[in-house]
């Protein structure tokens, strides 16, 4: 496994074109406070965020690649906060953004903070706020794909650390098998919660195994920046080599169980959405193909890859299952 591939990589000057400097000034170099690591801005030059290099002159040091390591550039940070699943805001991916503008973090509706509750079968339960979260883990920045369900996809600089890292200082015990997360439930301001179409709420699950494996991220940063509240601040998760409903948003319970929890979106339809949901180009959703996606920005369509393009990582969690009775 080499994580690194999954960073962005630091251009050449010889490979340097108008596309690179494009990405490396208009996403990094609007002077946004950035997170303590900072880890997309490691490249750039000192003082170099607050003042734009004139056109035509960005240097070597702000240019960074931000590419999938299978060379697909990333997302327009206008396109990854605009078209947005989060059903608690609403069920209209191009409303998320607005309706979310103003969401404050915070564990519930009487709470004034937001903390992530770690337990269950632990030797060492912890509560972590969001500087403990900062401080204490090292902040990667990790370039991933994200394929949702419905058939479109993205290519996201995410900021984050593994959930691993976590997992680890919480110390689950041997009975520990299946990690289940919770959303937070603030229907003050959180208009969608409101519907009773939905068991809020939002719940989701991996396996242990799986969610020890380094890809799986949990996200605390978009673009070298806090997480956008339409993305899921203040922490969700990235889980990219299944379909984009296993990465929750705004995560408040993080609990170590030892039977497969139950997910919101099998409790609405169980046949359609899989505890697994590992991205398969070979296992349709009943009502639709999953051979190929629309990669927003482009124009057609491509092929979906075998889990995502990340089999190389994660094929070997899943040895000897059927993945057609485990979808
Ligand atoms: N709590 C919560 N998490 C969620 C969702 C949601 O509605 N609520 N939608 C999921 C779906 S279907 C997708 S595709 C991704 C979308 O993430 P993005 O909006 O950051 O691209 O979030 C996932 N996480
Ligand atoms: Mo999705």
């Amino acid at each position: 496994m080499s994580p690194n591939r999954y960073k962005a990589q630091p251009i050449r000057p010889s490979e340097i074109t108008p596309e690179h400097i494009y990405y490396s000034r208009r996403d990094f170099m609007k002077g946004f406070s950035v997170l303590s690591a900072g880890a997309f801005l490691a490249a750039c030059s000192p003082g170099a965020s607050n003042t734009p290099a004139p056109n035509g002159s960005a240097g070597v040091e702000t240019a960074i690649e931000l590419r999938d390591e299978s060379g697909d550039p990333a997302n327009t940070i206008e396109q990854i906060t605009n078209y947005n699943n989060y059903y608690e805001f609403t069920t209209d991916k191009s409303g998320v953004a607005s309706l979310a503008q103003d969401y404050q973090p915070r564990s519930s509706e009487t709470a004034t903070d937001w903390t992530v509750e770690v337990y269950g079968l632990v030797n060492k339960p912890q509560t972590f706020g969001m500087e403990d979260l900062l401080t204490k883990f090292t902040q990667e920045e990790r370039i991933y794909r994200l394929r949702c369900v419905e058939g479109w996809s993205m290519v996201i600089p995410w900021t984050g650390f593994p959930l691993a890292a976590l997992l680890q200082q919480v110390e689950p015990t041997s009975a520990a098998q299946y990690v289940r997360f919770e959303t937070v439930f603030d229907p003050d301001q959180m208009p969608g919660q409101k519907s009773r179409m939905f068991p809020w709420p939002y719940q989701e699950g991996l396996r242990l195994d799986e969610a020890m494996n380094d890809l799986a991220l949990l996200v605390t940063g978009l673009y070298g920046r806090e997480l956008p509240a339409q993305n899921g601040m203040p922490l969700r998760l990235a889980v990219p080599w299944k379909y984009g409903f296993k990465s929750i948003k705004n995560i408040i319970k993080i609990e170590l169980v030892d039977k497969e929890p139950g997910t919101l979106w099998s409790s609405v339809a169980r046949n359609e959405y899989g505890f697994y949901a590992n991205v398969n180009p070979e296992v349709d959703h009943p009502r639709w193909s999953q051979a190929s996606e629309r990669r927003i920005g482009e124009s057609g369509r491509r092929p979906t890859l075998m889990f995502n393009g990340y089999a190389e990582d994660v094929a070997g969690l899943y040895e000897g299952m059927d993945l057609r009775v485990h979808y």
